[in-house]
């Protein structure tokens, strides 16, 4: 009987390790350049991705949640009365974005994409291909007083120089 379960549990493991294909690593856009991510409460789906310089981005917000979300890409977060309230620097203060959608507001001064539940919003960037800044930068979504980001709402963005 124990044999059996363990045979069992390692059936159930290997199972989920083809299911999900393996440790993932982190998600690349395709030859279009289009990079879906999910936004629910509380995280981005897939939580680390990795984009070229030289490459055009169309990075599509879907907020399949119900709570309204947004994505800063940053670094160095700065905090309001003590919750978490943005980056210091955002990657988007450095490269032109072109963000078009539905139910979704660009704030500019802030470099937030905020997306309404049921909202979609596609980012149009272009890391320039000489780019001499850094290359890992954090996401993060700052809703409801940063509780989002407290909640684990953040995740990866990491630019390859080629
Ligand atoms: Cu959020």
């Amino acid at each position: 009987m124990k044999r059996w379960i363990g045979g069992l549990m390692i059936g159930i493991l290997a199972w989920g390790i083809a299911a999900c294909g393996g440790p993932a690593g982190p998600a690349a856009p395709g030859p279009s350049g289009e990079i879906q991510i999910t936004m629910s409460e509380y995280k981005f789906q897939p939580s680390a991705i990795q984009v070229k310089a030289g490459q055009e981005v169309r990075l599509v917000l879907v907020n399949a949640g119900k709570k309204t979300h947004e994505l800063l890409i940053g670094r160095g977060v700065k905090t309001e009365e003590g919750k978490p309230a943005g980056y210091q620097e955002n990657l988007f203060a450095s490269i032109q974005v072109q963000v078009s959608g539905e139910n979704f507001e660009y704030e500019e001064d802030e470099h937030a994409v905020v997306v309404e539940p049921g909202g979609k919003a596609t980012i149009v960037f272009t890391v320039p291909e000489g780019w001499s800044g850094e290359l890992v930068w954090e996401m993060g979504c700052f809703e409801d007083n940063g509780v989002h980001y407290e909640e684990g709402m953040k995740g990866q963005l990491t630019i390859i120089k080629r």
